[in-house]
């Protein structure tokens, strides 16, 4: 009948299920409680008219027309193998020559496959760092700001990236659970790295069973699933900062906050109770009173729930959404306050972590032990932007931008090249990053799909899908490992990321460097048994690759029952033997290092800023709608968009906006039309969907419709398809953290009586013949 393959993606390990040649199907694991939807949507990827079949260049590339060129618009010539890998080699080493290595771009930030051999950023940063080096980019799109002001505060990121107190610890001790932003089910779709199960919405469902309470404070009821029961607090976006400072108000107000845990256990406190209490300098005590006008929250509804938070024991979370936003830093910061005012971080199962809701496997119970690891990259240059720079870094050579304490003098970057990840789908403000895209000589993108960055690029090389080749899936946040089995062999001319760059890399005479003389199986071997003996010197005797393989997998138990794990519990013993890594050793409420920055817009300690839009803005009168830009249940990003699961959930073609009905109503919209959204960055088409869970006043698209410009190559025109990074901002959420703030965007909704193009960015671009 047909063939069956172990096999594993973001989205799940699953059977790839083949016939003739082909992916028909796939299968959830066995193991796996919740195997997700989008599996529905693999077959339809990988054999998708949109998958590019050879190497192209852009003809105008080829002309000669490359800084300054407008990319996006031009046909496609067809090229040999051969010939494009001595065009590439001579491009990067004319590149270094003239221009040196800073000059090219490699950053390449996204999130590839599964896989942890074939994982193409690393593959194109490990070659590129042993051909002398590249300008990178450091942390991640998903918690930038989080990532740069936690390590100040706790001393680690672990509180963030995991791992986090476990949910059987908070089953066990907390009573009631406060989530800022909910704990959307939705996002536990996926894990980067794979999921062997997705088991988050079982240990919500059994710390709900044990009687915690939830409580979702978010502009969107649905970001908890109705099985917790959780009460909704309606709250304005980019507010949760004042809600938090007037939940503090009450606990100093009211004698509430414990003491001798902040003096045991923190730094600076005085200084924020000065500045909540009206003591500082602007004057002003953030009561609930303060914070109803701002947040939309009842100064009634607040004070009861953090009275409630010290009577009952309390567990905080906040979803990494709030932190991409204009001062992101805030939030994350006062909700640490808070749970040091209360005393919790490190009792069992109580204190805060951050992302529960926002990907599977945090607060999942397991071991501590590695992932396993791909090859290593070593880049000498050793230049890195904050990740979501990647506009200015083209748009203001020679400038000075501001980063945590640094100044980064930003390189002329002449050669861009990307390979796992999709700016065209990640970044802000489409308009403004295609306006700056003109200004490299030359864009070399690595991509399976004619994606809008394919589609941007002047080198375009066919990379194989994860279907097409062998690999390991393995992810810090999940107890599994998965072998990745190849099902079919590769299409077209496709080509596995790591051959064409050991091609390229043998032009320029390093091959034996770049492959260390392995191929595919000695890697994976070389990979597994490394990890391996790790595991065995922390106690875990994991099978042999051999058996491994033919397995499909390898389950690392949990940890035997009753063994709960809770974050920061040998601090919160004992702060003296088991400090944090941060100057004073404590939680630092005020960080003198970062006041010693003198950034106005992240102080030494936590504070509500105005962000520039948000629903009290001046803004808000011409562009009256808050849009939030959310991780689709339909898609990892902008990956599946083109299979039948994404394609389902679309209206008329275009990617639904969600919205209240009064405010639909209130513009004459009814559900199903097409409407189009605007701002002064940009518009594109939405389908309308009403959602009386959705708070007034705020609106939601969900990321990842590929961008589909109405005239193709031309910056400003209407996308079509409904990608809403034509209308996000693109600033840094502050000098301290300049992480992305999709979420603060302010737009308005009318309905669009014009024609409706058919969606052409999932056909593949225009080509053009050889030329003579
Ligand atoms: N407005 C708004 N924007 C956002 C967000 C938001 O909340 N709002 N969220 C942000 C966040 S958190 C993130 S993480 C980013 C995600 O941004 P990305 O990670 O850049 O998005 P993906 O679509 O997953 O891009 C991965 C690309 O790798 C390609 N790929 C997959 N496998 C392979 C392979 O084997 N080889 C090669 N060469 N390529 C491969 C896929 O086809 C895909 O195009 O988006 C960010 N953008
Ligand atoms: N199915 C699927 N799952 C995914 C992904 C995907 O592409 N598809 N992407 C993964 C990635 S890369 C990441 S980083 C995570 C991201 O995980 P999150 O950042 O947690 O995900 P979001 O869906 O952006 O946001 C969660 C909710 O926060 C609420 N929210 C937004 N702004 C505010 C605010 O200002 N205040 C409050 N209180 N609430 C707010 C929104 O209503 C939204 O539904 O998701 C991961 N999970
Ligand atoms: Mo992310």
């Amino acid at each position: 009948m047909f063939d069956i393959k172990p096999h594993a993606a973001h989205w799940g390990y699953f059977e790839a299920l083949v016939k003739g040649g082909r992916l028909i199907g796939a299968r959830g694991f066995e193991q796996d409680p919740y195997p997700a939807s989008l599996l529905d949507s693999t077959a339809d990827a990988v054999h998708s008219p949109v998958r590019i079949d050879q190497p192209y260049i852009r003809r105008g590339w080829l002309q000669g027309r490359r800084r300054g060129a407008a990319r996006g618009g031009e046909p496609f010539v067809p090229v040999s193998w051969d010939r494009v890998t001595r065009i590439l080699a001579e491009e990067t080493a004319r590149t270094r020559a003239e221009h040196g290595d800073t000059s090219i771009f490699a950053g390449s930030y996204g999130w590839s496959s599964a896989g942890r051999y074939h994982h193409a950023k690393s593959q194109l940063q490990r070659f590129l760092g042993q051909g002398g080096g590249f300008t990178s980019s450091v942390h991640s799109y998903s918690y930038a700001a989080a990532q740069t002001l936690l390590p100040h505060v706790l001393g680690t990121n672990e509180v963030l990236l995991g791992r986090v107190t476990d949910w059987h610890a908070i089953a066990r001790y907390a009573r009631v659970m406060v989530c800022f932003g909910g704990l959307a089910a939705k996002n536990g779709l996926v894990s980067s790295g794979g999921a062997g199960r997705h088991d988050c919405r079982l240990l919500m469902q059994r710390a709900k069973q044990a009687g915690v309470r939830f409580v979702n404070i978010s502009p969107f009821q649905g970001d908890t699933e109705a099985e917790l029961a959780a009460e909704w607090i309606p709250i304005r976006p980019g507010t949760d900062t004042a809600m938090m400072l007037a939940m503090a108000h009450v606990l100093i107000d009211s004698h509430r906050y414990d003491e001798g845990y902040l003096n045991r256990c923190t730094t600076g406190f005085e200084k924020l109770r000065d500045y909540v209490m009206g003591d500082a300098e602007d004057a002003t005590p953030k009561t609930p009173e303060w914070a109803e006008p701002i947040t939309g929250v009842p100064a009634q509804r607040i004070r009861q729930l953090v009275l409630e938070m010290t009577v009952n024991p309390a567990m905080l979370t906040a979803a990494w959404s709030l932190q991409r936003a204009e001062h992101g830093e805030q939030p994350y910061w006062m909700l640490v306050a808070l749970a040091a005012m209360l005393g919790t971080i490190g009792k069992p199962g109580l204190g805060v972590a951050f992302g529960y809701g926002s990907i599977n496997g945090m607060g999942t119970p397991r071991r501590e032990l590695p992932a396993i690891a791909g090859p290593a990259i070593r880049n000498p240059v050793g230049l890195s932007i904050p990740v979501a720079r990647i506009t200015e870094l083209l748009e203001r050579p020679g400038e000075v931008l501001e980063f945590n304490g640094q100044q980064i003098a930003l390189p002329d970057i002449r050669l861009v090249w990307w390979a796992g990840g999709n700016p065209f789908h990640h970044h802000q403000d489409l308009n403004r990053l295609q306006r700056a895209w003109s200004r490299p000589e030359t864009i070399v993108v690595q991509e399976p799909w004619w994606t809008s960055l394919a589609r941007h690029a002047d080198i375009v090389l066919p990379a194989t899908t994860t279907l097409e080749r062998n690999d390991i899936a393995s992810s810090s946040r999940d107890r599994f490992v998965g072998a990745m089995h190849q099902a079919i062999k590769p299409l077209a001319k496709a080509r596995n990321d790591v051959d064409m760059l050991a091609d390229i890399a043998d032009a320029l005479g390093y091959r034996d460097r770049f492959t260390e003389q392995r191929d595919e199986r000695a890697w994976l071997r070389f990979m597994y048994e490394r990890w391996r003996q790790q595991c065995a010197g922390l106690g875990f005797e994991a099978p042999d690759f051999d058996r491994f393989w033919k397995v499909g997998h390898v389950e690392v138990p949990e940890p035997p029952n009753g063994q709960e794990y809770t974050q920061f519990a040998d601090f919160a013993a004992d702060p003296d033997e088991a400090p944090l890594n941060t100057p004073s050793g404590k939680i630092e409420l005020f960080s003198a290092t970062i006041a010693g920055f003198r950034y106005a817009d992240c102080p030494g300690h936590p504070v509500w800023i105005e962000p520039r839009e948000w629903l009290k803005a001046p803004l808000a009168k011409a562009y009256p709608l808050h849009l939030l830009t959310v991780q689709p249940a339909t898609r990892l990003h902008g990956q599946l968009d083109t299979g039948r699961v994404s394609a389902a959930d679309k209206i008329d073609g275009r990617e639904p906006i969600l919205l209240n009905p009064e405010d639909a109503k209130a513009r004459a919209l009814e559900d199903g039309m097409v409407v189009r959204v605007f701002n002064a960055r940009g518009a594109c088409l939405a389908g309308l969907r009403l959602a009386p869970g959705q708070m007034r006043g705020v609106a939601a698209m969900a990321t990842g419709a590929w961008f589909n410009p109405e005239v193709p190559g031309q910056p400003g025109s209407l996308c079509i398809h409904g990608n809403p990074n034509v209308l996000t901002a693109d600033i840094g959420t502050s000098s301290l953290g300049q992480g992305p703030s999709a979420q603060s965007c302010l737009v308005q909704v009318e309905r669009w009586d014009g024609p409706l193009p058919p969606i052409s960015v999932h056909e593949p671009p225009a080509f053009a013949p050889p030329l003579p």
